[in-house]
């Protein structure tokens, strides 16, 4: 018997990428949910050549739900995440709402799988700078500890939203056409320009964005220990984000040795061709499952080197969270 599913927050981009990541996978349901917010609510939403109705997303949507995939905002999911569980449901929750709280998982499949057995109703999705960091540098911190990591993102304008991907076109015609830019799902001009992630800014310096990779990350590692800074980063390109990721290990390690274990790590693909100056861009990841892997080469500054540089490539949308939530319900199953 298949699952009964859920979709809360069906209208948004990771909404709308679950579905099409659920149809491509062949994800065994017996029954799904489309929930949105009342403004959604009676819309029409076609999946799997089937026409379904958006029903608004109420404390009581859960009844007859197994599986309920988030992605409607840290506030939406306080607010109907616990009545989901009460209900007899798993959330699978993209939102930031849980992703720290000690009872709930925070997971990537292919690092810790087994975290998720000590669910008690809420499954985290990590933050999707995070996850297309992470997914390459695991397996490279299982072979030799990394004991520090410096991480540079150049996040798309998927991040932002569905409308702050059309507002960046907009904007782009708008400067081109010598006319005033608009900014209200960007939080500045995009276009031709870039600007440092507008979460807010702790007292220490580093916005939500960069604290959440060093939080999620240690826990995710079940390293608390590890050194980690972040400077994260909105560019003008539409739904893949990129990382230049700089890696401290315990140990000696060379450029051939990070190939020869990113060559069979899960999730990732190694597009590294020094020779022709070809690595991930943006868009060679847009719309693929896996994190793109290149530039890499020994960080000389580092002694004994016990130092390397990476650049990765992922789709912010599909393995950046829609993906990343889907393969967890899929070990639900
Ligand atoms: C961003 N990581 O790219 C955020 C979205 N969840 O802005």
């Amino acid at each position: 018997m298949g699952k009964r599913l859920a979709i809360a927050g069906v209208t948004g981009a990771v909404g709308q990428e679950f579905l099409q990541i659920l149809d491509q996978r062949d994800f065994a349901f017996d029954s799904i949910k489309m929930l949105a917010s009342k403004r959604s609510a009676g819309k029409k939403v076609t999946f799997k050549g089937k026409e379904y109705t958006i029903e608004e997303l109420t404390e009581d949507s859960f009844g007859d739900v197994d599986i309920a995939l988030f992605s409607c905002g840290g506030s939406r999911t306080k607010e109907f995440g616990p009545a989901a569980v009460k209900a007899g449901a798993v959330v699978v929750d993209n939102s930031s709402a849980y992703r720290m709280d000690p009872e709930v998982p925070l997971v990537v499949p292919e690092i810790n799988a087994e975290a998720m057995k000590q669910h008690k109703g809420i499954i985290a999705n990590p933050n999707c700078s995070t996850i297309i960091a992470i997914v390459p540098v695991w397996p490279l911190h299982k072979a030799n500890p990394v004991k520090r990591m410096v991480v540079s993102t150049y996040q798309a304008a998927s991040g932002a939203g569905m409308a702050a991907m059309r507002e960046l076109e907009q904007q782009a015609r708008q400067v081109l056409n010598g006319e005033e830019v608009t900014c209200d799902a960007l939080k500045y001009q995009l276009a031709f320009n870039c600007y440092n992630h507008d979460s807010q800014t702790a007292p220490n310096g580093y916005n939500a964005e960069e604290m959440k990779m060093v939080n999620e990350t240690r826990k995710i590692f079940d390293c608390p220990d590890i050194g980690i800074s972040a400077t994260c980063v909105r560019i003008p390109t539409l739904r893949a984000h990129c990382e230049s990721i700089n890696l401290e290990f315990e140990s000696p390690i060379t450029p051939d040795e990070v190939r020869e274990l990113l060559s069979t790590a899960p999730g990732v693909t190694v597009m590294d061709d020094p020779e022709n100056n070809r690595h991930p861009m943006p868009t060679d990841a847009s719309g693929k499952d896996d994190v793109f892997v290149g530039r890499i080469r020994q960080d000389e500054s580092v002694p004994d080197n016990c130092g390397i540089n990476i650049w990765v490539a992922g789709d912010q949308i599909r393995k950046g969270a829609a993906l990343n939530a889907v393969q967890i319900a899929e070990k639900l199953l």
